[in-house]
C-alpha cells in the first residue's frame, strides 16, 4: 500500500502543470456550487481507506467485483450432509471447491434415497452444488502424492470424517501443517473433546445430545426431534463461520489452525434459550410457558413447550378454514402485547381491551389456552392466507404454515435466489435452495452437482499440473479409478 501512495503521489508531481488548469476551472463551478465540505470529505475518506491497509473502494457496479471468496481454493473431504452443506456455502461465495471421492463409489449419499434410476439422488445434488469433484484413493501410494499437491495448493481442508478416519489417512494436522503451514484444517465432529468424542454422530443423535430433543414436543409425550436439520446442516453453518474467521485470523498471524465444530455444540448454540430456561427454573415457574396457565408444576429441567412460542410473547398454532382435509391449513398466531388491542377489534372481543381478565399480559398469561381457542374460533372462518392479510394490515405478527409444495412453488424465493432451478445432465431440471445469506456485492454462484470424478483430468492437469504421461501412470495406479470388479464366475 504504501508503494502505492508514492507512485500516486509521483504521477500527481509529474501532471502537476495540467492539473494547475484544470483546477483552475474546476475552482470556478466549485465556487458556483458552494459545496466546499464535500471537496474537502473526498481525500479524507481516501487517507482512511488507505491508513487501514485496505485497497481503495471500488468503484465497480455492486455485484460486479468479482465474489466474497474469489480465490480461495478448499480441499473437500466432505461427506453425508453436515459437511458438505458447509463447503456448498463457500463454493456459492466464489470458492474454488475441489470435492475429492473415493473412485467408483463417491459421497455415499450420491445413491440415497434416489428418485431417478441412474442419477445421482437429490440428497447429494442438493448438498454439492458449484463444487468440483476429483476422484482419488487416499489410500494408495499415487493417490498421497495428489493429497498432498493439493494441500500445497489449498487454503482449507474441510472434513466430517468418523473420528480418527482423517489420521488412518496419513493426514494429521502435524503432516498437513507441515506441509502447508497456511492451510486451515477444518473438522465437524459428533462431540467435541470428552468421553463420547470417538463416536459417530447423525443428525437425530446430535438433537438429542444438543438439548433439542428434550426441549421438543409436547409435554405428555416423548421427547422429539424438528425436521430442519439443525445437526447437520446447522453445524455445517457454524463451520463455515469458524473457516470465514480463520482465513482472517490467517491475513494477522499469517499460519492456518485447526477449526472445530461438534454436532453438539452447535445443536446447544441453537438451542441456547431452552439452556436460559433451566437457569430461569431455579427461580421460580416459566410463566410464558401455557403449563404454567394450566397450574401444572415445573420439574428440574427445561420442559417440552409444545407450540408456546418460547419468547417474551405468547404464541400458539391455530386452525385455519380448510384444516379437515388441508394438514397444513393452520397459522401462528402471537398475541403481542403492544398489539393486543388490535387483536381483540379483529376477532370482534373488543370487550377484552379493558376487561381485567385479559387487558395486562400478566392477566392473560393464566388462560392462552382459552384466549387462543377463542383466536382460533376466528381464524377457523379464514384461510392461513387471509389470516395473514388481516393481521399484517394491523401488525399482527403471524406466519402460515407453509408446507415444502407451497415453498417449492413460492415466487418471492425463486427471485431472491432462495430456491434455484438448476439443470444436470442425467436427472434434468431440479430445485435447490441457494445463499441463505445475502450480500449486496457478491452474487452467489448457483451451480449443479458433478458427476462423480468429473473434473479429475482437469484438476490433475489445469490445477496441479500434471503431464499427460504422468496421468497415465497415475491411472494405471489405481489411484484414480476404481478396482476391477471380479468376473462373475470368480
Ligand atoms: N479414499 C479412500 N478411503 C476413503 C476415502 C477416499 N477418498 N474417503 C473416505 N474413505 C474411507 C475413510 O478413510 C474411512 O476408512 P477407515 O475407517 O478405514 O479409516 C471410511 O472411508 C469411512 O469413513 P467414515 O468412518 O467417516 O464413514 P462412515 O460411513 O462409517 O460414518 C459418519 C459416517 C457420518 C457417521 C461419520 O463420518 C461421522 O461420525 N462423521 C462426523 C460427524 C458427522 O459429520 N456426522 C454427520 C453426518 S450427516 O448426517
Amino acid at each position: 500500500m504504501a508503494l502505492k501512495k508514492k507512485g500516486n503521489r509521483a504521477k500527481a508531481k509529474t501532471r502537476k502543470p495540467q492539473a494547475k488548469a484544470k483546477a483552475k476551472a474546476a475552482a470556478k463551478k466549485v465556487a458556483k456550487r458552494a459545496a466546499k465540505p464535500a471537496a474537502k470529505a473526498k481525500p479524507k475518506t481516501k487517507a482512511k481507506a488507505a491508513a487501514n491497509g485496505l485497497p481503495r473502494p471500488s468503484t465497480k457496479p455492486y455485484g460486479a467485483a468479482g465474489k466474497a471468496l474469489d480465490g480461495i481454493k478448499v480441499l473437500d473431504f466432505t461427506h453425508v450432509q453436515s459437511g458438505p452443506t458447509c463447503t456448498q456455502l463457500l463454493a456459492y461465495m466464489g470458492a474454488d471447491v475441489i470435492k475429492v471421492e473415493r473412485p467408483g463409489v463417491g459421497d455415499i449419499t450420491r445413491g440415497q434415497l434416489r428418485d431417478v434410476k441412474g442419477a445421482d439422488s437429490l440428497y447429494f445434488t442438493m448438498l454439492n452444488g458449484t463444487k468440483r469433484s476429483i476422484t482419488i484413493d487416499s489410500k494408495n501410494p499415487k493417490g498421497k502424492e495428489i493429497l498432498e499437491r493439493l494441500i500445497k495448493h489449498c487454503d482449507v481442508l474441510v472434513e466430517n470424517f468418523a473420528p480418527g478416519a482423517l489420521d488412518r489417512m496419513g493426514l494429521t494436522w502435524d503432516y498437513v501443517h507441515k506441509t502447508n503451514p497456511r492451510m486451515i484444517v477444518a473438522s465437524i465432529k459428533g462431540f467435541g473433546p470428552g468421553r463420547y468424542e470417538d463416536c459417530k454422530v447423525y443428525e437425530n443423535i446430535a438433537q438429542c445430545a444438543g438439548g433439542s430433543a428434550s426441549t421438543t414436543g409436547f409435554r405428555d409425550g416423548p421427547p422429539l426431534v424438528t425436521g430442519a436439520q439443525i445437526g447437520d446442516s446447522g453445524t455445517g453453518l457454524h463451520l463455515a463461520f469458524g473457516i470465514v474467521c480463520a482465513l482472517m485470523q490467517r491475513h494477522l498471524t499469517g499460519r492456518g489452525q485447526k477449526v472445530l465444530a461438534a454436532m453438539q455444540d452447535g445443536v446447544l448454540n441453537l438451542a441456547r434459550v431452552k439452556l436460559r430456561d433451566q437457569q430461569r427454573l431455579a427461580h421460580g415457574p416459566l410463566t410464558e410457558y401455557s403449563q404454567y396457565g394450566e397450574g401444572i408444576p415445573f420439574g428440574e429441567a427445561t420442559p417440552r413447550a409444545g407450540n408456546d412460542s418460547g419468547g417474551g410473547q405468547p404464541g400458539w398454532i391455530l386452525k385455519c378454514k380448510g384444516w379437515e382435509k388441508d394438514p397444513n391449513a393452520y397459522v401462528y398466531f402471537i398475541t403481542q402485547a403492544p398489539v393486543w388491542g388490535a387483536i381483540c377489534d379483529l376477532i370482534g372481543k373488543p370487550e377484552w381491551k379493558t376487561d381485567p381478565d385479559y387487558a395486562t399480559p400478566p392477566a392473560r398469561l393464566p388462560r392462552l389456552m382459552q384466549i387462543f381457542a377463542t383466536i382460533e374460533e376466528w381464524t377457523m372462518t379464514k384461510t392461513k392466507f387471509e389470516v395473514m392479510d388481516l393481521c399484517n394490515e394491523k401488525d399482527i405478527p403471524v406466519g402460515p404454515i407453509l408446507s415444502m409444495k407451497e415453498i417449492a412453488e413460492d415466487e418471492s424465493l425463486r427471485k431472491t435466489g432462495t430456491v434455484v432451478e438448476v439443470d444436470h445432465p442425467v436427472r434434468g431440471k431440479y430445485l435447490t435452495v441457494g445463499s441463505p445469506v445475502k450480500l449486496s456485492d457478491t452474487v452467489p454462484a448457483v451451480k449443479r452437482a458433478p458427476l462423480l470424478g468429473e473434473h479429475t483430468d482437469e484438476i490433475l492437469t489445469k490445477v496441479l499440473g500434471y503431464s499427460t504421461k504422468e496421468i497415465a501412470e497415475i491411472k494405471s495406479s489405481g489411484a484414480i479409478t476404481a478396482p476391477e470388479k471380479p468376473a462373475k464366475a470368480a
